[in-house]
């Protein structure tokens, strides 16, 4: 769960199958389309994804094939997430319940099956599996072997850093939920006021409208997928890179909608 900074890192939000502003985002950083549909970015950056890549929006296949070349090849990073881990057992033929979004990326696999066939589909499903399965619950960055900064999808304990076991990935995927309140809604427990320490921390999963930084660590999910905008975070630069929403994917507006629910507050 260790990276070397190298050449530099393009830390990626919640995309949640916005493929089409992700590829402005990529395009907008300097990645370059090459052979067989991989991305390079000319001076040798790789991307960190914080996990959601799909559910919700309209192209979860598109994104989740997305990672998968590009973490098989090198080129990128994937955590898990709560998304990611339910369409994982999905995928694994669990008895899971898909929604808040999720049923939409079994509907893309229903059009996908049409097109390609059963064998294709399979052999895509099996590959998935294995990918989200994998995926780390968070990743520590070095720089020339010093940690600098924590990757998670949606929180993590200073004691959880450098740590995998059942517990420590369920509170990467969830954050610290205290149950859910009469309207069905996670009750959410600011991890984030008890980070200490220089090692900063970056995650997602919690749409806010603009980056929200606390105590060294940064939300940088601007929930796209409801209308907000995809945020990138490069490292060691420190510096956001920014595409807004072509449209709220979500079908989710006003009360629903997580992010007009940040404006409200
Ligand atoms: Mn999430």
């Amino acid at each position: 769960m260790r990276i070397e900074v190298g050449e530099g890192l393009d830390i990626v939000g919640d995309i949640h199958a916005c493929y089409d502003e992700f590829l402005i985002l990529l395009e907008k950083l300097g990645y370059k389309q090459k052979d067989k549909g991989f991305f390079y970015h000319p001076n040798g950056r790789k991307l960190v994804s914080l996990g959601d890549v799909m559910s919700r929006g309209p192209k979860s296949i598109l994104t989740m094939v997305f990672f998968l070349k590009h973490v098989e090849a090198g080129l990128a990073y994937m955590i898990d997430s709560n998304h990611g881990w339910k369409i994982a057992r999905w995928l694994d033929g669990r008895n899971v319940q898909l929604r808040h979004g999720d049923e939409k990326v079994a509907e893309e696999f229903g059009l996908y099956e049409k097109e390609y066939g059963l064998q294709k589909t399979q052999d895509l499903k099996a590959k998935l599996k294995t990918l989200l399965l994998e995926a780390p619950s968070h990743y520590i960055v070095t720089e020339n072997g010093k940690e600098k900064l924590v990757c998670t999808h949606a929180g993590i304990k200073d004691e959880y850093i450098g740590k995998e076991n059942n517990k420590i990935k369920n509170f990467c995927r969830y954050g610290d939920v205290a149950g859910m309140d009469d309207k069905g809604k996670p009750i959410r427990r600011d991890w984030f006021e008890k980070h200490e320490g220089e090692l900063k921390i970056v995650w997602g999963h919690d749409p806010k409208p603009e980056p929200f930084m606390k105590n060294n660590t940064i939300n940088i999910d601007q929930g796209v997928v409801f209308g907000g905008k995809l945020t990138c975070y490069r490292y060691p630069e420190e510096q956001f890179v920014f595409v807004e929403a072509l449209k709220n994917h979500s079908g989710k507006n006003d009360l629903d909608n997580p992010l007009y629910r940040c404006k409200a507050d």
